[in-house]
C-alpha cells in the first residue's frame, strides 16, 4: 500500500512540474475546518499545486455551487454529509469521474458512486448522536440522556442546540433521520417537540458540541466523531449513541462540473482517496471512517458496528425533490414555532 501511494505522490508532483508553476485548484471543503487546512497544504506538498481553500458547511457549499452553476469557480467539494453531494450530482451540478484508485475503496464508497453515475464519492463514515457537557448536566440536576426521546423532556428546556438543517449537512441528516426512524409525521412532530428545547440553531454542523465542550449548551445534537473530538480535547463531554438507533452519513468527495482547472481537479480527487491522504484525519482527530481499505481508524472513532444504525436511504434523502421537501417543511412547520 505505502509503495503504490508514494508511487501515486511521486506522480503527481512529476505531472505538476512538468505543466509548469501556475497549477492551482480551488477547493470548497465541508469537513473541519483543521482537516480541511492540511489536505490543502499536504496535497500543495505532494505535487506543488496551489490550493485556495475555503471551508463552508455541507448545505451552505451545496447553495454556493448551485448559485456559480453557469459561472463555475470551484473545482473539487471534499468532505461535508453526502445527501447535497447526491443532490448536486441529480442537479447536473458535479462532474462523472472514475478514479483508477477505486479499487483500493470500500463498497458503501463504491456505492455512493454508482448511485450518482460517479459524480460523487464516499471519502468517509460516520454516526450521528449527540453530546453532553457532564458539569452543566449534575449542575442542573438533570437526568443523563440515552435515547433520542429523551431530549424532548420538558426539563431539557433551554439545554439542546443543533444546528440549521438548511445550512447544514449534520442537522439534515438528524432531520432525515427522524423522518426515517419514526415516520414522517411522527418525525416531524419529533423535530417541533426537540425545538421547543432548543437554545439556538446554529450554522455549522459541529458548532453544537463546542459549545457544549465550552460549557454554553448542556447538550449538543452532533455526528458522535465530532463528539469525540471534544473529549479528546480535554472537555468534560459524554458521547452518546441514541439507544433508538440512528442515521449515519457517508461523508463525500465531487468534482464541480465545468472546473476550471479539471486536471488539477482529478489529481486532488485521485489523491484523496488514497490511503497516505486519508490518514492525515489521525493527525487532525477527525475520528470518521475512512473509505480507504488500506487507511487507518482511530481507536478513539466511535464503532460503527457496535451502533444501531437505521438503513438510511440516501438515494431518497439525497435526491433533490425530497431534500428540497423536507427543509421547506422544517423552515414553514418547526422553525417558526414559538419557543
Ligand atoms: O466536522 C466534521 C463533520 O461532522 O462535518 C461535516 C459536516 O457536514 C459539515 O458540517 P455541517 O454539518 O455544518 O455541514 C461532516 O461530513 C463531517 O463528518
Amino acid at each position: 500500500m505505502k509503495k503504490v501511494t508514494t508511487a501515486l505522490a511521486g506522480s503527481l508532483v512529476a505531472l505538476a512540474a512538468s505543466a509548469g508553476a501556475s497549477q492551482a485548484l480551488t477547493l470548497y471543503c465541508s469537513a473541519q475546518e483543521e482537516w480541511c487546512q492540511i489536505m490543502a497544504r499536504s496535497f500543495e506538498e505532494a505535487t506543488g499545486i496551489d490550493v485556495d481553500m475555503t471551508r463552508k458547511s455541507s448545505g451552505e457549499t451545496f447553495a454556493q455551487v448551485k448559485a456559480e452553476e453557469a459561472n463555475p469557480k470551484g473545482d473539487v467539494w471534499w468532505g461535508g454529509t453526502g445527501d447535497p453531494h447526491l443532490q448536486a450530482a441529480e442537479e447536473g451540478l458535479t462532474e462523472e469521474y472514475v478514479s483508477p484508485m477505486r479499487e483500493q475503496l470500500h463498497d458503501w464508497s463504491i456505492a455512493q458512486a454508482e448511485s450518482a453515475g460517479n459524480q460523487t464519492i464516499g471519502i468517509y463514515s460516520g454516526a450521528l448522536g449527540y453530546g453532553y457537557n457532564n458539569d452543566l448536566l449534575a449542575a442542573n440536576n438533570l437526568p443523563e440522556p440515552a435515547c433520542w426521546k429523551d431530549l424532548l423532556k420538558p426539563e431539557y428546556k433551554g439545554h439542546i442546540q443543533m444546528a440549521n438543517p438548511n445550512s447544514s449537512g449534520t442537522a439534515y441528516t438528524t432531520l432525515a433521520t427522524m423522518v426515517q426512524m419514526f415516520g414522517e409525521e411522527e418525525g416531524f412532530q419529533y423535530m417541533k417537540d426537540l425545538h421547543a428545547n432548543i437554545n439556538q440553531y446554529t450554522k455549522s454542523g459541529s458548532a453544537p458540541i463546542k459549545a457544549a465542550g465550552l460549557g454554553e449548551t448542556t447538550v449538543g445534537i452532533v455526528f458522535m466523531h465530532d463528539a469525540v473530538a471534544q473529549v479528546e480535547a480535554g472537555f468534560p463531554i459524554t458521547v452518546v449513541a441514541p439507544c433508538e438507533g440512528t442515521g449515519y452519513e457517508i461523508g463525500s468527495m465531487s468534482i464541480i462540473k465545468g472546473a476550471r482547472n479539471m486536471d488539477e481537479a482529478k489529481q486532488f480527487y485521485d489523491w484523496a482517496l488514497s490511503a497516505e491522504a486519508q490518514n492525515l484525519a489521525l493527525e487532525v482527530d477527525a475520528f470518521q471512517v475512512p473509505s480507504n481499505k488500506g487507511a487507518q481508524t482511530s481507536d478513539k472513532a466511535p464503532d460503527l458496528s457496535s451502533i444501531k444504525l437505521i438503513d438510511y436511504d440516501f438515494t431518497k434523502y439525497g435526491s433533490s425533490d425530497e431534500r428540497k421537501r423536507l427543509l421547506q417543511k422544517w423552515d414553514e412547520e418547526v422553525s417558526t414555532l414559538p419557543q
